[in-house]
């Protein structure tokens, strides 16, 4: 259940109920693909940095170790040892991005598994399986991201079945949530937007969506190739066509100024691989704009990554000394700029959520904005 607590201008602070916890938002969804973050991070550090939500993925999870193994391991929770809420990719998506060959059928996706090449099928009835085999708080639907390049004519028809295949979710789900040994009854579904580029399509598509009731909205098929301002322009025409007292998750976004103006135009979740990626490469954020720990000029600097930073990183190491660990390849030079990233994405969504709610976002963003210009010396 979704409560709406406050609006400022077109952003949206909300608090989402749900069988593991409430989820203040807007928020970022800490990224584990494999029920893992990568950069060696537990989920004890998740607590500690400040994550609401994880977030995995159907297909990964399916190929290794078996979304079976995890169900008889009585879930995902209890696997990875996360009693907080966990959201669930459908898996369409990482379909199209990284298995090899594939066939889209009505009835769904038969691929090749990018692990061993074995031969899989997936519609939306298995990936529904799949998810309420994993038992996470919220399941996405079964879906179709054609590339932003794609043609009118197959843009148009991908997202007609799309939303076939959504009203087979919907059914598949509640078939499941009914049955006697799912780990989660209570398991949600968020339905997701296409229509690449073309307003149009997107806006029709939203409309038949949003009038399928479902826990939650997702955009998807943005950050695919396109550029900001086209995003932009793209949630500035759907999300006013999504239900305002359901959230509104943008997949796979982004930087913090794409979180920043996104949620200026009204969404309330997000995920992306930037944070702990960028953090491997000892690339770290501060309020003033990426550094790259790499740079000889952090050699003798005795500062923290960020002046001020709570994280376990800033609390206790230098820059010096992280780009130490960094350059001698040891794996606690990674962690801890993981660390650091996953706690600012943290934390600039609860100052987010805090400038909401004091109706001044509009200025927060402003200026949040223009310090990330400032280059540090
Ligand atoms: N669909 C699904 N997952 C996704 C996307 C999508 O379009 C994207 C697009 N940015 C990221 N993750 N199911
Ligand atoms: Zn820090």
């Amino acid at each position: 259940m979704y409560e709406l607590i406050k609006r400022d201008g077109r952003a949206k602070r909300g608090r989402f109920h749900t069988v593991h916890g409430v989820i203040e938002t807007p928020v970022f969804m800490n990224v584990g693909t494999i029920a893992a973050i990568k950069g060696a991070v537990s989920t004890a550090d998740l607590e500690e940095i400040g994550t609401q939500v994880e977030l995995s993925n159907t297909y990964h999870l399916h190929v290794r170790p078996g979304d079976q193994v995890v169900k008889k391991l009585g879930g995902l929770h209890k696997f990875m040892a996360w009693d907080k809420p966990i959201l669930t990719d459908s898996g369409g998506f990482q379909v199209f991005s990284l298995a090899g060959l594939r066939k889209i059928k009505e009835e769904g996706v038969y691929f090749n598994s990018h692990i061993d090449g074995r031969k899989i099928f997936m519609g939306p009835e298995e990936s529904m399986q799949i998810q309420s085999n994993l038992a996470s708080t919220i399941a996405m639907a079964f879906d179709e991201c054609p590339s932003s390049v794609a043609e009118r004519k197959y843009m148009q028809a991908s997202v007609e079945r799309t939303t076939r295949w959504l009203a087979r979710c919907k059914e598949e789900m509640a078939r499941l949530n009914s049955l006697d040994d799912t780990i989660n009854k209570h398991q949600m579904l968020f339905g997701i937007n296409q229509g690449g580029v073309y307003e149009d399509i997107r806006i029709e598509h939203a409309q038949q969506i949003a009038e399928m009731d479902l826990d939650g909205y997702a955009v998807g098929g943005l950050a695919v190739g396109e550029t900001h301002e086209e995003m932009y322009r793209i949630l500035d025409a759907v999300v006013p066509c999504l239900p305002v007292a359901k959230p509104t998750y943008l997949m796979g976004v982004g930087t913090p100024a794409n979180i920043l103006e996104a949620v200026d135009r009204g969404v309330d979740f997000f995920d992306c691989v930037y944070p702990s990626r960028n953090g491997r490469h000892g690339h770290v954020y501060t309020k003033h704009g990426k550094l790259n720990l790499f740079n000889a000029k952090f050699e003798l600097d005795e500062r923290p990554i960020e002046e001020g930073c709570q994280c376990p990183a800033c609390r206790r190491y230098s820059r010096a000394y992280i780009r130490h660990l960094l350059k001698a390849k040891e794996m606690l030079g990674m962690r801890l700029c993981v660390l650091h990233n996953l706690y600012y994405y943290n934390h600039l969504m609860e100052d987010i959520r805090g400038a909401i709610e004091e109706g001044r976002y509009a200025q927060f963003k402003k200026e949040t904005l223009a310090k990330m210009e400032e280059k540090e010396d």
